[in-house]
């Protein structure tokens, strides 16, 4: 039997891989993150990877799971080893990471992890939790009728959301005279540090005037734009990865070589000195993330919708189909004039980057798995270029079909596609609206009100009537003529 990779197995993986070389004893914990998934620990775990490697030991990572045991289960037994595989082609470059130090469950044991947010040595708490778990109502305003809200609200020494443990620590640190600590969102969101803020701030302002005050003084919030592709681990990765290794990982992650990390420099508790480790650290964060936004997610969306509509289940395979590539392209171009001017962006450069990165065969990244949550996704990725473009008079034909695509595919559940495909926290207003069996233009506008999208913008209207007219097409022609249709009106054009 194969042992496990853990502290005691280190010594036996054979050197082709790389593994920590720094005395992983000697690290105190200078980190908590929220969000323990594949995302966090094939970016931002092996930056601070790079910072312990090179000496700057005060950085370990406690991560913490907000939900599931999963993380735990699998990297407890390994003292938090875990291996990192950067696919290319042929090729797969496989590294050991070590930086996180601890890892807890929330549910199982929040006094543990309020613990670790009051330790005077945490200086950062990072979060990767994904759009849904910021609990936003269709207004975009924290939704305090939430029963993980309502909870927190009254159980301050349990919580169950971020902001619940945000929120206690804060208070916490406050009253023991430990300094802050910083709160640096690396989730998907538009000026994510500001949105946290905000969102934080209302859940404080229902808690106590003290502690929003104290937030609102005292706490820096950096906004971050996070990049790299993760695809979920599978078996065959698993199995793959322990052969080469000589030693049994249970949840290795799958990533591409491309991987970038833009952070407004505002520390408040000092930071690691990221920039030496390939972290662009600036001023303002905007442009950089409306640019990966937009252009990146946006596009994904894209191909995940139409990709599951035309039978693709992964990227690679979606983006190979011309007819998907080809309205990708045109999706970039009605995109690319909604992004800042004067920034010193180069988007010709990114798609051109971004073509390949999604053609990267060996990274099976399923459309299956992008498509999940649409609901969160599709208002910074789709929907905020549009009502810019809108605003600008200019067409939004190629956006609006995104959000045709979304709405068909979350349609064809139960049907053409298996009901648990992926799944949305709207899912319940969404079955009961496809239950209707409403005109494609009465759909959309339900489906708008429900999430929220455009809400009190002037062109929602004509955003709604785009949409309606892509998906009374997809719904009587399928994805495939409506694509074509649009081919030749943009080849018209
Ligand atoms: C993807 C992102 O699952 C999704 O919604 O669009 O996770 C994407 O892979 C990352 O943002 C890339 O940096």
């Amino acid at each position: 039997m194969r042992h496990r990779l853990s502290s005691n197995t280190l010594t036996t993986i054979p050197a082709p891989v790389a593994c920590p070389r720094y005395d992983r004893s000697a690290v105190v914990p200078g980190i908590v993150h929220l969000g323990l998934g594949a995302f966090h620990r094939a970016h931002q775990a092996a930056y601070v990877e790079d910072c312990l490697a090179a000496g700057e030991t005060g950085w370990g990572i406690v991560g913490a799971s907000l939900r599931s045991t999963d993380t735990r289960d699998a990297l407890g037994p390994q003292d938090g080893l875990y291996t990192l595989a950067v696919r290319d082609g042929e090729h797969e470059g496989l590294r050991v990471v070590g930086s996180i130090v601890s890892v807890l469950v929330a549910p199982e044991n929040p006094e543990a992890l309020l613990d670790a947010l009051i330790d005077p040595r945490i200086r950062i708490v990072t979060l990767t939790v994904t759009e849904k778990a910021y609990l936003r109502n269709a207004a975009g305003d924290l939704d305090t009728r939430h029963p993980d809200v309502a909870w927190d609200l009254s159980n301050p020494d349990r919580p169950k959301t971020l902001y619940g443990f945000l929120a206690e620590g804060l208070a916490r640190r406050r009253s023991a005279g430990t300094p802050p600590f910083t709160v640096l969102c690396c989730d998907n969101l538009p000026a994510n540090g500001a949105t946290l803020r905000r969102l934080l701030l209302e859940f404080a302002a229902e808690r106590d005037a003290e502690l929003e005050a104290h937030i609102t003084g005292e706490v820096a919030f950096p906004s971050s734009m996070v990049d790299r592709i993760v695809p979920a681990t599978t078996d065959a990765d698993r199995a793959r990865v322990s052969e080469r290794l000589g030693a049994d990982d249970a949840w290795p992650v799958m990533t591409e070589p491309f991987c970038q990390w833009v952070v407004e420099d505002n520390f408040t508790a000092g930071r690691p000195d990221w920039e030496k480790f390939g972290v662009t650290m600036v001023e303002d964060v905007r442009p950089f993330e409306d640019m990966k936004l937009r252009l990146l997610n946006g596009s994904h969306s894209a191909i995940a919708y139409l990709g599951l509509l035309l039978g693709h289940a992964t990227v690679a395979e979606a983006f190979a189909d011309p007819a998907i590539r080809r309205f990708v392209g045109n999706l970039w171009a009605e995109t690319i004039p909604t992004l800042p001017k004067g920034a010193g962006l180069d988007p010709q450069a990114y798609i051109e980057k971004l073509a390949n990165r999604y053609a990267n065969t060996s990274l099976q990244h399923r459309t299956a798995q992008i498509a999940n949550d649409g609901s969160q996704k599709l208002p910074q990725r789709v929907i905020a270029s549009a009502l810019d473009r809108a605003g600008e008079n200019t067409p939004v034909t190629h956006l609006m079909l995104v959000v045709a695509a979304w709405i068909a595919a979350c349609e064809a559940r139960g049907g053409k596609l298996s009901i648990g495909l992926f799944s949305d926290p709207l899912d319940g207003p969404l079955a009961d609206i496809a239950a209707g069996e409403f005109s494609a233009a009465e759909t959309v506008r339900r489906v708008f009100d429900a999430a929220g999208f455009a809400k009190d913008q002037n062109n929602r209207e004509r955003l709604m009537s785009a949409a309606a007219d892509h998906l009374e097409t997809i719904r009587r022609k399928g994805a495939s003529v409506a694509l074509s249709e649009l081919a030749e009106k943009d080849s018209a054009a």
